[in-house]
């Protein structure tokens, strides 16, 4: 099975309305458009996307922009150590190192064509280790606040991910 789990686009996703802001300590806050994030240089990365429900979708290749990229030009502070990466649906939000987070993909594409909405659409962040957890792979991403301690409030991924388990 190659296809990812089709789940109901939430409340308060509205795509044709995207932006990614790029805030917290840096020294040059981002806005960027969907055009903006797609002129970037684009990789591919390809993996199986395991959810703890337990399904599996193989072999899916996503392409897009190296978080580094993105990063980079807003000019992190030297202190900066985390990052909030934020959604479009309520209050869904996942933390990470700054190091790894570099290493992801803010994925535009899914098999090679533009990534449909419903699975995250503009942009989905993917870990680039292959080693992350379901609720990492955050879609409609939104903002990436970073900060120099480790977010604990608005970490909200992996509990709203688990509290699916019936
Ligand atoms: N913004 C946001 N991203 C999210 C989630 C979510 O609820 N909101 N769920 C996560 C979980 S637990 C899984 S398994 C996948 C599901 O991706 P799919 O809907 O493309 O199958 O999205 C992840 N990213
Ligand atoms: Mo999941």
């Amino acid at each position: 099975m190659n296809h990812l789990k089709r789940h109901e686009i939430p409340h308060g996703v509205d795509t044709t309305d995207w932006n990614l802001r790029v805030t917290g300590t840096v020294e040059r806050p981002l806005r960027l458009t969907e055009s903006d994030l797609s002129s970037l240089p684009l990789e591919t990365f390809t993996d199986d996307f395991e959810c703890v429900e337990g399904w599996v979708a193989e072999d899916l290749s996503w392409r897009g922009v190296r978080a580094e990229t993105v990063l980079d030009s807003a000019n992190p502070t030297a202190g900066s150590e985390y990052a909030l990466v934020r959604a479009m649906d309520g209050d869904y939000a996942c933390s990470f190192r700054l190091d790894r987070l570099s290493e992801s993909i803010l994925a535009v594409e899914l098999d090679g064509d533009p990534l449909p909405a419903e699975h995250g659409g503009p942009a989905r962040l993917i870990p680039g280790d292959g080693e992350s957890d379901c609720w990492e792979s955050v879609k409609w991403v939104s903002e990436i606040e970073l900060t120099e301690t480790q977010p604990a409030e608005g970490d909200t991924a992996k509990e709203t991910a688990l509290s699916r388990i019936g």
